[in-house]
């Protein structure tokens, strides 16, 4: 497919690091606007035209608009020319496992997790309470449901390589994201399976370009959660 006109709006947060991650293994060029949620610039009656969500990230490819980050991830992998080194799905048990890590992340550790833990934290925990209110109980048990969902998956997380083998997917995507704000929350990482898949996973180059492309900074250490995009 004609790799033209690739744009993506939004930074500094997980959500646009999986579509800037994937575009860094497809090679491809792209522009990305440096926007960030609840900044005003989401508010704009320009970008509500665009993504009328009113959220980062927003990707567009000619007349492709997509404004949920796992489906502009999909778009990207299953409609650019393969790279030799990430992994496309051929059989329908390596497709569905993909899906199953995908709706995992977004489903157990982004909705349920982190995500009601950014809303629902105080302030100075760098949560949104101010406009989500304060709800201690919710924030305790999403901390409780990412650490049992951790638990649940380090069985199918391997001690070598990538989730489905020598190179990377979407799955890695995906769950890298998750353990990106999971980290940056301070939440613990159990297990040392998991502790050291993501040390693997951070050394790869197409990643730290995503990093950089995302947070500014090569490294999550380097990056403050004071500066992340809510
Ligand atoms: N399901 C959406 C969630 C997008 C989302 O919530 N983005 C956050 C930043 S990562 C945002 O823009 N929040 C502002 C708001 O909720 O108003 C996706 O995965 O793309």
């Amino acid at each position: 497919m004609n790799n033209q006109n690739i744009e993506v709006w939004g930074f500094k947060t997980f959500r646009p690091f999986r579509i800037y991650w994937a575009l860094e293994e497809f090679n491809l060029q792209y522009r990305s606007y440096k926007i960030g949620s609840r900044t005003g610039e989401t508010q704009t009656a320009e970008y509500l035209n665009l993504n009328p969500k009113g959220k980062i990230p927003f990707f567009r490819h000619n007349n492709v608009h997509i404004n949920e980050s796992v489906a502009a991830m999909n778009y990207v992998v299953n409609n650019f020319d393969r790279p030799a080194d990430f992994y496309i799905p051929l059989s329908a048990k390596d497709k569905a496992k993909i899906d199953e890590w995908s709706y995992f992340c977004a489903m157990e550790l982004d909705s349920l997790g982190v995500y009601i833990l950014r809303r629902h934290q105080p302030v100075q925990k760098h949560g949104l309470s101010n406009l989500y209110g304060e709800a201690p109980n919710a924030v305790k048990t999403s901390i409780e449901h990412v650490d049992r969902m951790l638990k649940a998956c380090e069985r199918d997380v391997p001690n070598e390589n990538w989730l489905l083998g020598g190179s990377p997917s979407c799955a890695d995507i995906m769950f890298m994201s998750c353990l990106q704000v999971i980290k940056l929350f301070n939440l613990e990482i159990k297990s040392d399976k998991i502790q050291s898949y993501y040390k693997r996973a951070v050394q790869r180059k197409q990643y730290i370009s995503a990093m950089i492309k995302t947070y500014g900074h090569p490294n999550l250490e380097e990056y403050t959660i004071e500066n992340q995009s809510k």
